[in-house]
C-alpha cells in the first residue's frame, strides 16, 4: 500500500516495527512535529494510544506500565521542552532498569542551531541515561533505508528489554508536511512500509545475552552455602520482570536460610510464604549495632549474626537493614544481571554477575540437602513475630506503662490498607514515608500482590502517573498510596484515570507537608525546618478529587482529633473496602500528624529493640 508522502511511509515502517518487536501500546502527547508518528500509531490495529497531555505524565505513565510488564511502552512527542519533560522517568529507568523508548520528534537537520520556533539541542539529550541513542536520518523513500530504519527500531527495543533494561532514546527528524497528505511523485508505488519480511517478529531480533558463571564458580559459591549454617538470603527491590519467588523459595528450602525481603522484591507478599521462612519486619529490630552484639558480654547473648549474605535485586529500602549488614562481617555476594555495583555500604565481598532468578534455581540443585540451622531460622522468625506483635497491639506490656497509649500512626494506615487489599492487587507506594512504612510494618502474607515504587531515583515527582501506568497494564485492582507533596507534584498525572481508562484507590496521607524531614537532624532548627523542609502547604485535596472525578472520603486521624486508635483504623478500614469494592476511583484522605507519628514510630522501635535483644541493647 502506497503511503502519500516519505514522512508518513518512515512512521508507519517505524510503528509497524514496534508493534512486530511486541510493543502494544504507546503514549503520545499532543504536538505538530511529531505529527506522523501519532497518526501512525492511531491507524495501526491492534496498538493502544494512550493519549496524555502533560510529558512528564506520560513518561512516568510508560514507566508504570513497563516497571508492570517488563516490556517497552514508547512515548512519542514534539520538539522542544516536551522532550525534556521526559527527563525524570528516563532517569529514573535508568537506575532500575525499566524499558522505555523515547520517540522524539525533531526539526531537520539544517533547521536546528537555526533561531527556528521550538528548536533546540535534542542530541544526546538524556545522556549517559540511555542505554541506546541514534538521531535517525531524514525520512527517505527506498528499500535500503527502511531496511536500516526497522533495524535501528529493533535493536532499541532489544536493548530496552536485554539484560541491562533501561530507557533508549530516538530522535526523529521530519520535515513538512507532517500530515498524511500526498505529495505527487514523492514515494515510488511498490514501495510498502510493511512489506512482508518472510517470518513473524521483528525485523532483527534481539536475543539478549545473560551471563551465568561456569560450573567451577557456581559449586565454589554453592560450597559455601551448603557448609554455613548462619546464611541469609537478603532479596531487594527487583528489576522488571521481577524476582522469581518460588525460585527464592527453592534455594531457601535448600539451604535453610531465611530469606529477608524487600516490600518491592517480588518475594515478600503472595503464596509461597506459607511454606518459605520470609521474613519482614527486620527494619524495626536491625541497626548497625545490633552486628555483634553475640560477642559483647554486655548485650543479649541471644543474637547471632550471618556468615554468608546472598544479595538480590537493588539495595534494600531499609538503612537500619544495610547498616546492620554492612557490620555483620559476613561475606557477602551480590548478585547482579549486568555486573553493576549496587551496594552503596561497599561491604559486599563478591560480585556474582548472573541473572539472579536462574542463578537461585541452578544454586538450589546444587546445593539440595543443606538445611541450614534451624536456632539460626528460629531467631529470625522470632523475632519477626514479636515485632509484628507489638506492631499490631498485641504485646502494649513491652511498652512502658508510664507512657501514653499508641496513637494511630501513619504506619498504621499502611497496615490496614494492606490487611483490606484483595487478591490478587498491584500496590504503589510513593516515596518518602510509605514505602518505608510499608516495609517496617507491613509483613509477609498470602495474598498476590506485586508491590511497586519509583526506587531508582526516588523522586517524588510522577507516582501518580506511575502507579495508573501499572494500574494500565493489569487487572489487579490498583491502589497508590500517596503522600501529599508527592500527589502535589503530580495531580496533572490524575488526568490519565479519565483518558487512559484506568480505576484506583488512592490512599494519601496527608500530613500537610514533608514528614519524612521530621526523621532528620533538620527537624530542630527552626524556622527554617518549617519554612523550608516540612513546607506546610494547606491544600484541600476534596477539590481536586471532584476536578477529577473521585469519589473523596476523609478520615482524621490527627491524635488530638481522634477519640482512639482503633476507630481510626476501623474507619479506614471501611472506607477502603468501600472504595475498593465500588466501581470507579477513589481518594481517601487520610489526615494525619507528621510528628506525632514520627514519635510514634520511635517509640514502638524502642520497644521492639527491647523486646527482641533485651534491655542493654540501643
Ligand atoms: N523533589 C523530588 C522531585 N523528589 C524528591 N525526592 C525530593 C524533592 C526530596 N523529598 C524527598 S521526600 C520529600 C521531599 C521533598 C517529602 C515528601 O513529602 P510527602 O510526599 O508528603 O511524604 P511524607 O514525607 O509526608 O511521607
Amino acid at each position: 500500500m502506497t503511503a502519500p508522502n516519505r514522512n508518513t511511509l518512515w512512521a508507519r515502517a517505524l510503528i509497524d516495527e514496534l508493534v512486530a518487536a511486541g510493543v502494544d501500546a504507546v503514549v503520545a502527547s499532543p504536538g505538530s512535529r511529531s505529527t506522523p508518528l501519532t497518526v501512525a500509531a492511531a491507524r495501526t490495529d491492534d496498538l493502544r494510544v494512550f493519549s496524555q497531555l502533560d510529558e512528564r505524565s506520560a513518561a512516568y505513565f510508560a514507566l508504570g506500565r513497563a516497571r508492570r510488564t517488563g516490556k517497552v511502552t514508547p512515548l512519542i512527542c514534539t520538539s522542544g521542552t516536551a522532550a525534556a519533560n521526559y527527563h525524570p522517568a528516563v532517569m529514573e529507568a535508568s537506575e532500575a532498569r525499566v524499558p522505555l523508548l523515547a520517540l522524539t520528534a525533531d526539526r531537520p537537520p539544517e533547521l536546528r542551531d537555526s533561531g527556528a520556533n521550538q528548536t533546540a539541542d535534542q542530541e544526546k539529550l538524556y545522556g549517559d541515561a540511555v542505554r541506546f541513542y541514534k538521531d535517525l536520518p531524514e525520512p527517505a523513500p527506498n528499500d535500503r533505508a527502511l531496511r536500516s530504519l526497522r533495524t535501528t527500531v529493533a535493536r532499541a527495543v532489544g536493548t530496552a528489554e536485554g539484560a541491562d533494561p533501561g530507557p533508549v532514546h530516538l530522535n526523529v527528524p521530519f520535515k513538512k508536511p507532517l500530515e498524511p497528505t500526498r505529495v505527487l511523485d514523492d514515494v515510488p508505488a511498490d514501495l510498502d512500509p510493511v512489506a512482508e519480511r518472510g517470518r513473524d517478529g521483528p525485523y532483527v531480533d534481539v536475543t539478549p545475552g545473560s551471563p551465568e558463571p561456569g560450573d567451577d564458580a557456581l559449586r565454589r559459591l554453592g560450597n559455601e552455602l551448603m557448609t554455613t549454617d548462619r546464611g541469609l538470603i537478603v532479596a531487594g527491590p527487583a528489576d522488571p520482570p521481577g524476582l522469581d519467588a518460588e525460585a527464592v523459595t527453592a534455594l531457601s528450602h535448600a539451604t535453610g536460610f531465611p530469606i529477608l525481603a524487600d516490600p518491592l522484591s517480588g518475594v515478600r507478599f503472595g503464596g509461597h510464604t506459607r511454606v518459605a521462612p520470609v521474613i519482614g519486619a527486620y527494619d524495626a529490630y536491625l541497626s548497625a549495632e545490633v552486628a555483634g552484639e553475640a560477642g559483647d558480654a554486655d548485650a543479649s547473648d541471644s543474637w547471632n549474626d550471618p556468615e554468608v549474605v546472598l544479595r538480590l535485586g537493588a539495595s534494600p529500602t531499609s538503612k537500619r537493614l544495610r547498616k546492620y549488614l554492612a557490620e555483620t562481617g559476613a561475606d557477602q555476594y551480590q548478585v547482579d544481571p549486568a555486573g553493576r555495583w549496587r551496594e552503596a555500604e561497599f561491604a559486599a565481598t563478591d560480585l556474582v554477575v548472573a541473572e539472579p532468578s536462574r542463578l537461585c534455581a541452578r544454586l538450589s540443585r546444587l546445593v539440595a540437602g543443606g538445611d541450614g540451622d534451624a536456632d539460626w531460622r528460629a531467631q529470625w522468625e522470632d523475632a519477626d513475630r514479636v515485632a509484628q506483635e507489638i506492631h499490631g497491639r498485641e504485646r502494649d506490656g513491652d511498652i512502658p506503662a508510664d507512657d501514653e497509649p499508641v496513637e494511630f500512626h501513619e504506619g498504621d494506615a499502611l497496615r490496614v490498607v494492606a490487611d483490606a487489599l484483595p487478591d490478587p492487587a498491584t500496590l504503589f507506594v510513593s516515596n518518602s514515608m510509605p514505602v518505608r512504612d510499608l516495609d517496617r510494618f507491613v509483613g509477609p502474607t498470602t495474598t498476590s500482590v506485586t508491590a511497586l515504587g519509583n526506587r531508582g531515583v526516588s523522586g517524588i515527582d510522577g507516582i501518580v502517573s506511575s502507579a495508573l501506568g501499572a494500574g494500565s497494564a493489569t487487572t489487579d485492582d490498583l491502589t497508590l498510596v500517596v503522600g501529599d507533596l508527592a500527589l502535589y507534584h503530580d495531580t496533572n498525572g490524575l488526568l490519565a484515570l479519565d483518558r487512559c481508562d484506568v480505576d484506583a484507590t488512592v490512599v494519601l496521607i496527608n500530613n500537610d507537608g514533608g514528614g519524612i524531614f521530621h526523621e532528620l537532624p533538620i527537624e530542630s532548627f527552626e524556622p527554617e525546618f518549617t519554612e523550608s523542609f516540612k513546607t506546610p502547604h494547606g491544600i484541600e485535596f476534596e477539590p481536586m478529587a471532584d476536578l477529577h472525578g473521585l469519589a473523596y472520603t476523609r478520615i482524621d486521624a490527627r491524635p488530638d482529633s481522634v477519640e482512639s486508635a482503633g476507630n481510626v483504623a476501623d474507619d479506614l478500614a471501611d472506607a477502603y473496602t468501600g472504595a475498593r469494592d465500588a466501581d470507579g476511583s477513589h481518594l481517601i484522605e487520610v489526615r494525619t500528624d507528621a510528628e506525632s507519628s514520627h514519635r510514634t514510630r520511635k517509640r514502638l522501635e524502642a520497644a521492639v529493640d527491647r523486646a527482641v535483644h533485651g534491655d542493654e541493647a540501643e
